[in-house]
């Protein structure tokens, strides 16, 4: 097809309190027009963790939104956005009491006509699919992740240690945070995940593909990769979201 001719989104976001908590810190939100996804997992005491991932998904998605009209590079608008995010949940901890000390990851996409932009915090995740291979394509902000990294332990001993939820950098907990950025570019077709480690902890990029690749559509498929965690005993909250590009005329 004519590369030039601009992709269609498809776009199914879920997210579930799982099997083991009473609350759901985990998030997601978007805005088509703008091209923007993100998928948030709050920490912190009581109401907090869900406090911070809100904060964080509207902060982010209203910022990026506004920036539209600016002359900075995508990259930019979407760095700019993630520190946003990071300074208004940053205030509000210190706000009050109650909120003190409360964080949240971030994995958010942004889709800048045939580029892919990728921007993340923490431990969620970003995935990529195409002609059936999934590849992850964040590196988790995580104690054990940085541990494999610089070869001090090996996945067998990672996958073994307590320290599963330690993560490095976070949304929030700080006045200032330093997000990666990734670029790819895209074709009809292309699938999207972005996801937090409550389905990760369950099911790797070759389980993510099967079980997307089992399903004729993509709201099928959000919720088949949410029962697979349930499935498995779900510990943790539990989010999915979905995006697929097509070609303009096969839209739905
Ligand atoms: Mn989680």
């Amino acid at each position: 097809m004519d590369s030039g001719t601009e992709l269609k989104i498809d776009v199914v976001g879920l997210t579930d309190v799982g099997c083991q908590r009473t609350n759901n810190e985990d998030g997601f939100g978007y805005d088509l027009e703008s091209k923007i996804f993100v998928v948030c997992d709050g920490m912190g005491g009581m109401a907090a963790g869900e406090v911070a991932s809100a904060t964080a998904i509207k902060e982010l998605v209203e910022h990026f939104a506004q920036s539209v009209a600016s002359d900075a590079t995508t990259e930019d608008r979407l760095y700019r956005a993630i520190l946003h995010a990071n300074t208004q949940v940053h205030q509000m901890a210190q706000s009050s009491e109650e909120l003190h000390g409360m964080g949240t990851t971030l994995v958010s996409a942004c889709i800048d006509g045939r580029r892919l932009l990728i921007g993340n915090v923490g431990d969620s995740r970003a995935y990529f699919m195409r002609g059936g291979v999934c590849a992850q394509i964040t590196h988790d902000h995580s104690f054990l992740a940085e541990q494999v990294r610089k070869g001090a332990m090996n996945l067998e001993e990672a996958k073994a240690s307590p320290l599963q939820s330690v993560i490095t950098r976070a949304v929030g907990t700080a006045e200032t945070v330093e997000p990666d950025i990734f670029t790819g570019d895209l074709e009809a077709g292309d699938i999207v995940l972005l996801t937090s480690d409550g389905l990760t902890r369950y099911a790797d990029a070759k389980a993510i593909a099967a079980l997307i690749l089992g399903c004729t559509n993509l709201a099928d498929a959000c919720q088949a990769l949410i029962d697979r965690a349930k499935q498995q005993g779900a510990v943790d909250n539990v989010t999915c979201l979905l995006l697929q590009l097509l070609p303009a005329d096969e839209a739905a």
